[in-house]
């Protein structure tokens, strides 16, 4: 059975040879226009990041290398007995290119399982963290600190060539999504269940087999494949979200993948970004206290209206590239009309409910240019069916995720050798200037 890093070698040339062609054949190609909206308006839709393993349609939503969720549902190897895809497979998927076997996957779980324990240092760190401190905060400084073991900070002080970086990227890559279970369960233990014992790495599960199991839902067989599904398809949405663009960003000053994903996970903990599932389950909260048991579509709609006058964005819906539900959002939801006891949830009815409504009233206000549902609209209602309730812990699960694409799109930017980033910034001077150059 082929490793993924033999997988990897075995696609490498062809792309660094495709890169190679644009570059000598197209570099003055025109891509597009950058217009003053492009500098002001935070770049949306401006072409200008290469990204391998995911494209996002603003219509139909993100393809995994040209699969959409549906298709790798039907292709991806999923845990024996299971469903759902597993973040193997959608990593495999996401760093080759290709579909791997069911042996190849099962083979990623194994080194995955071998390498998942964490260091001593990192356990004590993570410790020593007050219980209030928030969990996206303490996963990115436990990520950060790692950095001490990088393989490929230790190779690029010894002096290596150019040539070499991806294989020592990939080896802190895989050391890092291995160890991200185990961390994150961690945080979790000591802030929500203080003492409590977390089982060890058990060598025949899956990486999120691993971590439901030191959650503490490992007998929760519905939870863990709700995780599984989660996890394989929050990992990768093209390069431009704030996650995989600032991990992008750091990785190309060959800041080590230890220190890249930390800065990547810090722009997930944001409110706009990552952050929104943990405020769709406050907002939903503070609604549902407000219009009591009578869950109503008129009720939905008034208090809507009175988050939008607030001045308040309503969480988990627009987006800046999608202009239609997200298929992430569906597929969650798809999960839930499988499982009757879901549907009778009051806290999942709620989401549902809103989708009826919100759109509309969004449309009405007339602000966003996405008025439908984002995945953040879906993803925390069913962990809190499933006891996983603690809502402020559930960016971490996201961060657990989008390790899968940022990742991967280290190991690419080391193989094709692309550059240090830097755009080119301008003054309100320098752009009125322009503007009347014009
Ligand atoms: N509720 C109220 N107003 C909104 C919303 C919303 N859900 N979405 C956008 N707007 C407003 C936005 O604040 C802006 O207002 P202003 O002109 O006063 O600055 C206006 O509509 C135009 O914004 P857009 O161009 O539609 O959105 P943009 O691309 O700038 O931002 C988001 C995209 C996702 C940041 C934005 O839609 C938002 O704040 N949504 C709520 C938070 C959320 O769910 N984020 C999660 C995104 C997915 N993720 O996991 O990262
Ligand atoms: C994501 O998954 O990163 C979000 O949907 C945000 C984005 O794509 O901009």
């Amino acid at each position: 059975t082929k490793s993924i890093r033999e997988a990897l070698e075995e696609v490498i040339p062809a792309k660094q040879a495709q890169l190679k062609k644009l570059k000598v054949e197209h570099s003055q190609a025109v891509l597009g226009d950058v217009k003053v909206e492009h500098v002001i308006g935070g770049m949306r839709g401006l072409k200008s990041m290469l990204w391998e393993a995911s494209v996002l349609d603003p219509n139909e939503g993100i393809r995994f290398h040209g699969l959409t969720i549906a298709d790798c549902q039907e292709v991806l190897p999923p845990f024996p007995g299971g469903k759902e895809i597993i973040a193997e497979s959608m990593l495999w998927l996401l760093l080759t290119g290709k579909v791997p076997t069911e042996a190849e996957t099962r083979s990623l779980s194994q080194e995955l399982a071998r390498k998942g324990e964490l260091p001593d240092y990192i356990v004590k760190l993570i410790d020593s963290f007050p219980s209030t401190l928030h969990p996206m905060t303490q996963l990115g400084m436990g990520v950060a600190a790692m950095n001490q073991e990088s393989a490929f900070a230790a190779a690029y002080e010894r002096g290596m060539k150019k040539s070499e970086y991806w294989t020592y990227t990939l080896e802190d890559c895989m050391n890092l999504l291995a160890r991200l279970p185990a961390l994150a369960a961690r945080i979790y233990r000591n802030v929500y269940n203080p003492g409590k014992p977390i089982p060890a790495i058990d060598h025949s599960l899956d990486l999120v087999g691993n971590y439901s199991n030191m959650l503490g839902f490992g007998n929760n067989y519905d939870l863990t494949e709700y995780l599984r599904l989660y996890i394989a398809i929050h990992g990768d949405h093209e390069g431009g979200n704030a996650s995989a663009h600032t991990s992008h960003l750091v990785g190309s000053t060959l800041s080590d993948p230890y220190l890249s994903y930390a800065a990547g996970l810090f722009a997930l903990a944001g409110p706009l970004h990552g952050l929104a599932n943990q405020e769709v389950l406050r907002w939903q909260q503070n609604m549902q206290k407000e219009i009591g048991s009578e869950i109503t579509h008129d009720n939905i709609k008034e208090f809507l209206w009175k988050t939008l006058k607030s001045g308040q964005v309503v969480p988990g819906y627009g987006h800046g590239v999608l202009r239609s539900p997200d298929p992430r959002f569906i597929a969650l939801q798809k999960f839930c009309e499988t499982r009757p006891e879901l549907l009778k949830d009051p806290t999942i009815q709620l989401v549902r409910k809103t989708y009826d409504v919100a759109p509309d009233v969004l449309k009405e206000h007339g602000k966003t240019k996405n008025p439908y549902p984002n995945v953040d609209a879906a993803s925390g209602c069913v962990l809190y069916h499933y006891g996983l309730t603690q809502f402020k812990y559930y960016t971490v699960i996201f961060g657990v995720s989008r390790a899968l694409g940022a990742l991967t799109q280290l190991v690419w930017a080391r193989a094709l050798g692309l550059p240090i980033e830097r755009p080119k910034s301008l003054s309100m001077d320098t752009i009125e200037k322009l503007v009347k150059g014009a």
